[in-house]
């Protein structure tokens, strides 16, 4: 029912080498497939994100067996197993001492943070850390090696030196317009942290629901989480189930940023605080989205099941909401250790634009007072006042239109680094193109330029996109996840794999042109030989056309 929606206006929208030699694949001279014979047979090294440099040695693989025995730090033991048990059956023998594989921390911290070396030769594999996230990632990386080999299981002998491009890696997940249990949550973090990312971004309310418990303001969750798009069940995180979210995507290396969406998408908070908000104002093309997508129009103190957006907007001129504001993002604060506090600011359609400048300027500065760095949509850079820490969160297109680079230029030039989401390239609910063996309707919206290709998710440079911007004002990239049409853990799979892999490479690989594996060609076929692993790890992948998968 809730299968694709237009979207018109401007502001709302926007990896083979001989096994006789030795073949020495480094950053800058790479082969296109980063590929390696063994047997007559021409496979292909599945890392992804692409390493900065990976070197493949002539010698014979490490084979792993069950009496494999494994030692080093208990964390990154711990997280080895959860790969091999799945793909292989196997259970390696954990040691104390002399181990055939070794996961172990720099002894100097000379290394980049998050940067790993894996050393693999016929009779050991040596994993070494820059950090714990580095060591954990190095893991990551040895658990995409593994391969079969007829019936035994081995690691290619090869030497990987990696460090991530961008500090901010991330994926956004929308638990407001369908609400997304902790367990779900935890999924996501464990397959987001595989790929090398590392921030959670949880977009925590919209005018559909309020997903947060908060000591201050009970009413939130006890008036406006019961409901979702569609009439669909709500939901909402307690204290302690966030805490546990938090604590999960520590233990995976990843900081939660959780935002709370205004003065737009405010709908949910009318419902447990109607003095704070304005009327619901519905223009043209909201009732045009109301018409094609059903779920009537928005009505003050009614639960909204629609997916329209715009009509929303707390009362710019009122300190109570001022006060509401203090108290949620004061309780969020002390509740989220990450340095981020996301507060939207993205398509207020029915605030002013005086309006949106005076609630931005001091919203941002109320963030900025608690110790957290503000981010915020790219709309909110049409306030000149932003406070001058404010992240930017760029959602235009990948050729800027309208005004959105210009609004994301305001955070650059306070020196603030911007994240980049372009829509239609790294906004994972949109559909895929029709496959040839088209059963159920897709999922996904098409606002984003139509339907995103796993081909378009990959091919783009962060650098290219906002003309004129330097590197060092790249925070990082996210893909965000939107749930109008995401019901459950297997559409979330679903929408993101494989294209999360994409946004990923992005992130983390060297720049389009520093490496060979920077391909859409060297990605397929890596994407494509990790089919296995993810199936064996419970991830139902869309099964793109656009990608050679291999089966065991
Ligand atoms: C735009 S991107 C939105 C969301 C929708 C999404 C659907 C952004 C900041 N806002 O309200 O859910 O499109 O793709």
């Amino acid at each position: 029912m809730y299968r694709r929606r237009r979207r018109t206006d401007g502001r709302r929208r926007r990896m083979a080498a001989s096994a006789a030699m030795a073949t020495v694949l480094v950053a800058a001279s790479v082969t296109a497939c980063a590929s390696v014979a063994q047997n007559g047979e021409t496979v292909s090294l599945p890392v992804v994100p692409a390493p900065a440099s990976i070197t493949e040695a002539a010698g014979a693989p490490f084979r792993l067996t069950a009496e494999t025995s494994v030692a080093g730090d208990q964390d990154a033991v711990a997280a080895l197993a959860a790969l091999v048990t799945p793909r292989t059956g196997m259970t390696l023998t954990s040691s104390e001492g002399d181990a055939a594989i070794r996961l172990r921390l720099a002894a100097a911290e000379t290394e980049a943070a998050e940067s790993y070396r894996i050393e693999v030769d016929e009779t050991a594999v040596v994993v070494t850390g820059a950090d714990t996230a580095g060591l954990f990632y190095g893991v990551q990386t040895l658990g995409q090696l593994i391969r079969r080999d007829g019936d035994r299981w081995v690691v290619p002998a090869v030497d990987i030196a990696d460090a991530p491009r961008f500090a901010y890696r991330g994926v956004m997940l929308d638990v407001a317009r369908h609400f997304h249990g902790v367990d779900t949550v935890k999924g996501y973090i464990d397959r987001a942290a595989s790929l090398k990312l590392n921030a959670l971004h949880l977009h925590l309310t919209d005018d559909q629901g309020w997903r947060i418990e908060l000591r201050s303001r009970p009413e939130l969750t006890e008036r406006a989480s019961g409901t979702a798009v569609g009439g669909d069940p709500g939901g909402f995180y307690t204290r302690d189930d966030y805490r546990q979210i938090v604590e999960y995507a520590a233990s995976r290396h990843m900081i939660v940023v959780p935002e709370i969406d205004m003065p737009g998408h405010t709908h949910a908070v009318g419902l447990a605080y109607p003095a704070i908000t304005e009327e619901p104002r519905v223009n043209d093309e909201m009732r045009q989205v109301i018409a094609e997508f059903g779920g009537g129009e928005p009505r003050a103190g009614e639960a909204y099941q629609g997916m329209a957006v715009g009509f929303s907007s707390l009362r710019i001129h009122d300190e109570a909401t001022y006060d509401f504001v203090a108290d949620v993002f004061g309780e969020l604060a002390a509740m989220t250790p990450g340095p981020y506090l996301h507060f939207g600011g993205d398509e207020s359609l029915s605030t002013s634009d005086e309006d949106f400048a005076v609630f931005v300027t001091r919203v941002s500065a109320l963030i900025a007072d608690l110790g957290k760095t503000p981010v915020a949509w790219h709309e909110a850079g049409a306030a000149a006042d932003i406070a001058d820490t404010t992240v930017g969160q760029y959602w235009g297109f990948l050729t800027p239109q309208e005004g959105a680079a210009e609004k994301a230029r305001t955070f650059v030039d306070n020196d603030a680094p911007l994240i980049l989401s372009p829509a239609d390239a790294v906004y994972l609910d949109m559909q895929y193109p029709a496959s040839h063996e088209a059963a159920a309707p897709p999922l996904g919206l098409t606002w984003a330029n139509g339907p995103t290709s796993v081909e378009r998710a990959y091919s783009w440079e962060p650098s290219d996109v906002i003309p004129g911007l330097e590197e060092s004002a790249i925070l990082g990239v996210e893909a965000p996840l939107w749930a109008e049409t995401v019901r459950t853990a297997a559409d979330i799979d679903a929408m993101a794999f494989p294209r999360i892999a994409a946004a990923a490479e992005a992130a983390w690989s060297p720049a389009t042109g520093r490496s060979e594996l920077r391909t859409w060609s060297s990605f397929r076929e890596r994407v494509g030989a990790l089919g296995p692993l993810w199936s064996r790890l419970g991830i139902a992948f869309h099964p793109s056309d656009e990608i050679p998968w291999v089966t065991e």
